[in-house]
């Protein structure tokens, strides 16, 4: 075992021989160092066990299921396409293995290790956190720290930076798997602009490629995308392609071509490129472990960027794997065998499970591998890595093709360390009510783990969406920094037309919230993003009492506001937790009634035409009018809707949105502080964003709601 330390006092265990993930940026110092877990090696794997007193909160481990809380659940890191977001399930698309335990004392906890590692967060043994880690070589990192809060913090800066996407990217963004061709497309384009809603870009998914091939366009549908995309891109909207991880198998195609001539292919065990079988048939699985061939798919991302797109999804990158032909001819031949037989259950089940279990078995990773450094590594023991690796591959071509220009980029498969490459979307989940409490559940943890461009298919993907859920999902969505719109092939539309005028004039208000928040919704991103912290907080990261760690159905949004939409149907409102008096708002009411809410628990009415939040004391929110994209977004008169006791401080962030300059400094702030004097309130605003020409203030006094009205010329 040898041990570190990191610049700022976090410990580092290192087991074996493990490999470098890339996720730790910071350096590692050479430090006599005692570790006092509990860790056993049985067969090659590791046993942490840690005690749980019952004050313990578990906080982290970002993509899952479950709630903020994470005790009392069982959990995997293996990522896997996941098809059924249901309870019981212990692992989706994410390996995120940073933890904080928080009660006493509060102590993180990151196990950086490529593949399975399995969580018992006090399920079985409601005292016990038992971790089995599915190897002998791995770093752990322990983190010390005032509380959870601060330690997440110090997570964030160890991980470096995570990615920033340009602004457009914050857009409403409309999708579905089964826009057949751009007929369809631009259909939908219409309908957005005919009906007034905004829209900033739509997702093409497979539909556009010819064949299911990565960097094909299908001539027949998407003939000519470079005009295509063109057009659009002159009223604003961007489109925005999906790659998958596998590379058709087929003679003459160049990108399978030219991986075989420069051996980009996981090999099997015969030292053959691998075969799966996924959406275009039989496929390869590029080795993105090797720099070369993260060079080489990188730089095929030019077939799109020269069309002039600016966003790409990578998607089935666990990677998913539907079935390999030897399992699918055994399958058969059990059938071929059971036919005119008189089966018995126990053959029929097993008849029926060869089919049904035929996708992403343990057994396929084992059986192909990767190159790491020159030595043979096989997938089951680097498993994690894969959607990183594509997504790093994909970024740093990004970043070549088109050098100072930002650009969107999402995966569905993470670890850590591919927070700094791109964002994420959280997979297939289900037009279902608990989806969208889960979506609001994950919100922080990705964040702990870095992951700060996210959201989830809202509407939900799977199922059939309605009116009302897509409603009460929008209401939630308007503020994660992905809001996308999405749903599978198969299943009924869900753009926010489709159902009844009242489904779409509600819709087209809460997206047009949405533009009006951007500019708060980005400044709190880029803030977060540069100054190691998180958007999205748990109540108790903030407030003591023990319900603040009890609800995880509301959380906070930088140091401004509470959001708690509702999510369960037919409710015309919902109760909701206060940890100290904030000002609740209606925003979507022309003249913004507010009411100052007392500490405790409150019914909150909030209908369906509403747009609900709360404003924390002495906070302010800046808006503008909304506009049908980021382009157009209007800063010059700029408002501020602020809740004042005694003095309210904001710092809005702003930058060009598109380049990187705001690296070197180029960017702009606008100080905002309003203090209350004996009957009047003094406004100081220090701004060097040239786009805000006047702010208008509407300043609610904490102590009897009355409002008082401003406005200041910057
Ligand atoms: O096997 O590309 O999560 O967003 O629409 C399904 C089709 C493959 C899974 C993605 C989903 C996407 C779908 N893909």
């Amino acid at each position: 075992m040898g041990t570190y330390k990191l610049k700022n006092d976090i410990k580092v265990f290192k087991y074996g021989n493990p490999i470098e993930t890339g996720a730790v940026v910071e350096e590692k110092i050479k430090a006599e160092l005692e570790n006092n877990l509990d860790i056993k090696f049985e067969k090659g794997h590791c046993k942490i066990s840690i005690k749980l007193s019952s004050k313990d909160m578990v906080y982290g481990l970002g993509g899952n299921l479950g709630g903020i809380n994470k005790r009392g659940r069982l959990y995997e890191s293996y990522c896997i396409d996941e098809p059924l977001h249901i309870e019981d399930r212990t692992k989706l698309y994410a390996a995120h293995n940073f933890f904080i335990i928080s009660g006493e004392k509060s102590t993180g906890y990151f196990i950086d290790f490529p593949t399975r590692i399995k969580y018992d967060v006090g399920y079985y043994n409601e005292n016990c956190f038992n971790i089995e880690i599915c190897g002998k070589d791995f770093y752990l990192y322990i983190i010390e720290g005032k509380d959870a809060k601060d330690i997440s913090n110090k997570f964030l800066h160890i991980i470096g930076r995570s990615y920033i996407p340009p602004k457009w990217a914050f857009g409403y963004f409309q999708s579905r798997w089964g826009y057949r061709n751009k007929e369809e497309v631009k259909k939908v384009y219409h309908i957005f602009r005919e009906k007034d809603i905004p829209l900033e870009g739509i997702y093409l998914d497979l539909d556009y490629m010819d064949d299911f091939k990565d960097f094909s366009i299908s001539e027949e549908r998407f003939s000519d995308l470079k005009g295509f995309a063109s057009d659009l891109k002159k009223d604003g909207l961007y489109l925005v392609p999906i790659i998958d991880a596998g590379v058709k198998v087929e003679e003459g195609y160049d990108i399978y071509e030219e991986g075989i001539e420069g051996d980009h292919f996981c090999k099997d065990k015969y030292g053959k490129p691998y075969e799966g079988v996924v959406w275009p048939g039989k496929v390869h699985f590029p080795d993105f472990m090797k720099e070369e061939t993260q060079d080489w798919f990188g730089s095929k991302y030019k077939v799109l960027t020269d069309c002039g797109i600016e966003g790409v999804w990578n998607d089935m990158n666990e990677p998913a794997i539907f079935y390999e032909q030897e399992a699918l001819d055994e399958a058969i031949q059990y059938a071929e065998e059971s036919k005119g037989k008189n089966l018995n259950v126990f053959s029929y089940f097993k008849l029926k499970d060869n089919f049904t279990n035929l996708a992403n078995k343990d057994s396929y990773y084992e059986s192909f591998y990767h190159e790491i450094d020159g030595k043979k590594f096989s997938n089951d023991e680097v498993h994690n890595l894969y959607g990183y690796y594509m997504t790093k591959s994909a970024n740093l071509g990004l970043t070549k093709l088109l050098r100072d220009k930002r650009f969107l980029l999402i995966s569905r498969a993470s670890s850590i360390g591919m927070h700094r490459y791109g964002g994420i979307w959280t997979g297939d989940n289900s037009s279902w009510w608990s989806h969208l409490e889960q979506n609001i559940n994950m919100l922080p943890s990705l964040n702990m783990c870095g992951f700060f461009y996210i959201g989830a298919d809202t509407g939900g993907f799977g199922g059939n969406c309605n009116g009302e859920l897509l409603t009460r999902w929008l209401q939630l969505s308007v503020f994660t920094p992905l809001l996308r719109n999405h749903s599978a092939v198969g299943c009924n539309n869900q753009e926010p037309y489709v159902f009844t005028e009242e489904v779409l004039v509600n819709s087209r208000n809460l997206i047009k919230a949405r533009y009006s928040l951007i500019p708060y919704i980005y400044s709190e991103y880029m803030k977060s993003v540069m100054d190691y912290t998180l958007m999205f907080k748990p109540l108790s990261f903030e407030f003591g009492e023990s319900l603040a760690k009890e609800i995880d159905d509301q959380v906070l949004l930088g140091d401004q506001l509470m959001i708690a939409p509702v999510c369960k149907p037919n409710r015309r409102g919902r109760y909701v937790y206060f940890p100290e008096k904030m000002l609740e708002i209606s925003f979507l009411d022309e003249d913004m009634p507010t009411s100052i809410k007392e500490k405790g628990i409150q019914y909150i009415e909030y209908g369906l035409e509403d747009f609900k939040f709360f404003i924390r004391k002495n906070s302010m929110i800046p808006y503008v009018k909304p506009s049908k994209n980021v382009k157009e977004l209007d800063q010059q008169n700029l408002k501020v809707l602020a809740y004042v006791d005694d003095e309210a401080v904001y710092n809005l962030y702003d930058d060009d949105g598109q380049s990187y300059d705001f690296i070197e400094g180029k960017n702009y702030s606008t100080e905002i502080k309003i203090i209350k004097k004996t009957d009047d309130y003094e406004i100081i605003v220090e701004n060097d964003n040239p786009s805000i020409k006047n702010i208008s203030f509407k300043i609610i006094d904490s102590k009897n709601n009355t409002t008082h009205k401003e406005i200041s010329t910057c």
